[in-house]
């Protein structure tokens, strides 16, 4: 049986300055280290029409998308999230980067995803994929915002303890 895998899409910009998207990099090697396929298309650098993209992935099935979303990518990641709902099968769309991390609840709706992961992903991502591959409830991976019926839903957030609560090591912890 193959692995499932996931596509990371990094929209491409017209930004000044361009190198290659470390998120991307970072969160491909840890779904690969738990287990998981990865194809990395950097559209900032590799240049790819969305035609072409679109059928890569028809070919290629991946399970899962996942976009990084930048302000400055915003416009060109609503377009590839549009293409991805022509698929012919329905992959899970997973949304992530610096602009949904700011506005997750807005990107369910703006961006028809199925999940929304705020901030760094190494652990929250392949967390989420499992969660997903096993049937349990994704609403417990930290991180996670997801779409029901278009509308966005929160989990409740772990408390954060308060550092002044924390008992300090003293002297002889140091
Ligand atoms: C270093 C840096 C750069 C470097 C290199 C970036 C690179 N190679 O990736 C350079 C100088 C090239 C650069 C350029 C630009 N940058 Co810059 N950059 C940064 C900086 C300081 C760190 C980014 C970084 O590498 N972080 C480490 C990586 C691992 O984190 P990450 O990319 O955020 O990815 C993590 C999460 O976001 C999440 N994630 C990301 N994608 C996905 C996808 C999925 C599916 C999931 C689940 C999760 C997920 O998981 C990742 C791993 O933990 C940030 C500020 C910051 N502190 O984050 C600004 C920042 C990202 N840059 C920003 C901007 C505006 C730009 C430029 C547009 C500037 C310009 N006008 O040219 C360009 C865009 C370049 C492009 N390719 O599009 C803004 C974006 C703002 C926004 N609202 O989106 C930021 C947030 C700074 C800011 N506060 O304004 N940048």
């Amino acid at each position: 049986m193959t692995q499932p895998s996931i596509a990371l899409i990094y929209p491409p910009t017209n930004a000044v300055t361009v190198m290659p998207s470390l998120g991307i990099g970072y969160l491909a090697g840890a779904v690969r280290q738990a287990g998981f396929g990865v194809h990395l298309y950097d559209l900032a650098r590799r240049h790819l029409r969305l035609r072409d993209l679109y059928r890569e992935l028809a070919d290629r099935r991946p399970e899962y998308v996942g976009l990084s979303i930048t302000t400055p990518n915003y416009v060109n990641a609503r377009r590839i999230a549009a293409m991805i709902r022509k698929l012919p099968y329905k992959p899970k769309v997973l949304l992530g980067g610096p602009h949904v991390s700011v506005y997750p609840e807005e990107a369910v709706s703006e961006f028809g995803g199925d999940y929304v992961v705020i901030r760094e992903a190494e652990e929250s991502l392949p967390n989420l994929m499992r969660a997903l591959e096993n049937g349990t409830d994704p609403a417990g991976v930290h991180g996670v915002h997801y779409g029901v019926n278009g509308h966005a839903v929160t989990p409740r957030r772990r408390k954060r303890r308060s550092t002044t609560s924390t008992r300090s090591p003293g002297p002889r912890g140091i």
